[in-house]
């Protein structure tokens, strides 16, 4: 799929950084033609390599940006998935074509211009050849503004979603908010996601790796999910059921029986069954904060789910890689 490793996208300009290039791009062009020839032709002729340089210029900058745009037909479903939580397909693509075909406008608005200055009869006909082509192409990069806008946009969210390989084995950890699942992952994984004591600290997903017996394994933190319908989920929800929707390996879902979240176990349990609903792979329920749950607090949730339950505790690490190694043991087929 050719999607390992982070995203490598371009650094998009906005209009106002592409307009400052180009004015300065333009004055910084000499004249190297020989002294000996009459004012205006040596200032025809200085003129126009000016507005050729400079229109190749803008022209290669908008091409590479829009060249070097991630292609969704070329994205991983995963990832394509994510992006669309930011920004419509449609809105992306058109942008994309827009600067894409920017070149055309700018060769025109050269070519008017290189016309303007032969024709022009003196000084003062070429200055007004000057502006009216620094003005067009001005115009047009205001025209290309929100393109470039939404541009951007897509790339600071790309930058920032965690390197996932789709294709390696991977846990996702999920569950109510503040019930540890960034604790859980920071025992059992190299990653090292923010720990509070409130909910919704975690804002999106990360990534960790373990090695099981030489496999690599990527353990994926998720934001923590409400029991809520899913079309009325935020947009760090929305990550973790698009990671849950995705990833199709295995999942430990971490149940607080303690009322320390600030989730009841029934608002837990209902979480549970969305998950249940968009998870297709094996769903390991693993019982957190066991250090400070009291024994009804434990045995009420395994009466609810009719069965013994791994117990840990990711404020210590107690437990945690035990359950993990036993999920990767299923996930890869060992045992
Ligand atoms: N006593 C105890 N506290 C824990 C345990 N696991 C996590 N905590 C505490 O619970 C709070 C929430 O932990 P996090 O790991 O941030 O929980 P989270 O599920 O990632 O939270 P969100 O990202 O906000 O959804 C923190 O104060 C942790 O120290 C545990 O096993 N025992
Ligand atoms: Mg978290």
């Amino acid at each position: 799929m050719g999607m390992r490793g982070s995203f490598r996208v371009p650094y998009v300009h906005t209009s106002e950084e592409l307009a400052q290039i180009v004015q300065a791009m333009y004055r910084k062009v000499e004249a190297r033609s020989p002294s000996v020839e009459p004012g205006i032709v040596r200032l025809k002729r200085l003129e126009i390599s000016r507005v050729v340089r400079t229109g190749k210029a803008l022209e290669r900058m908008l091409g590479d940006m829009a060249r070097s745009m991630p292609f969704l037909g070329e994205m991983h479903p995963f990832h394509r998935d994510l992006l669309a939580l930011i920004v419509e397909e449609k809105d992306y693509k058109h942008s994309l074509a827009k600067v894409g075909k920017a070149y055309k406008a700018i060769r025109a608005i050269a070519r008017d211009a290189i016309a303007a200055i032969k024709v022009a009869e003196d000084k003062r006909g070429v200055a007004r050849a000057r502006r009216m082509f620094l003005g067009r192409i001005r115009d047009l990069l205001d025209d290309l503004s929100s393109d470039l806008d939404l541009l951007r946009n897509v790339t600071r969210f790309l930058r920032s979603l965690p390197t996932i390989d789709p294709e390696l084995p991977t846990i996702i950890v999920a569950g109510a908010p503040n019930v540890g699942k960034s604790s859980f992952v920071r025992c059992v994984s190299s990653a090292e996601p923010e720990v509070a004591e409130y909910p919704f600290t975690t804002r999106r997903i990360h990534v960790g790796h373990i090695d099981y017996m030489g496999i690599r394994v990527q353990v994926v933190d998720t934001p923590g999910l409400l029991d809520r319908p899913l079309d009325e989920l935020n947009e760090a929800e929305r990550q973790a059921v698009v990671a849950l929707r995705h990833i199709r390996h295995a999942a430990v879902f971490l149940i607080d029986p303690t009322h320390h979240s600030g989730y009841t176990l029934d608002e837990q349990l209902r979480v549970l069954d969305t998950v249940r609903s968009i998870f297709g792979g094996t769903l390991e329920v693993v019982i957190n904060k066991a250090d400070i749950a009291d024994p009804e607090q434990l045995a009420e949730v395994e009466a609810a789910l009719g069965r013994a339950l791994p117990r840990v505790s990711s404020l210590h690490c107690a437990g945690t890689r035990e359950v993990v190694d036993c999920v990767v043991r299923r996930a890869v087929g060992i045992g």
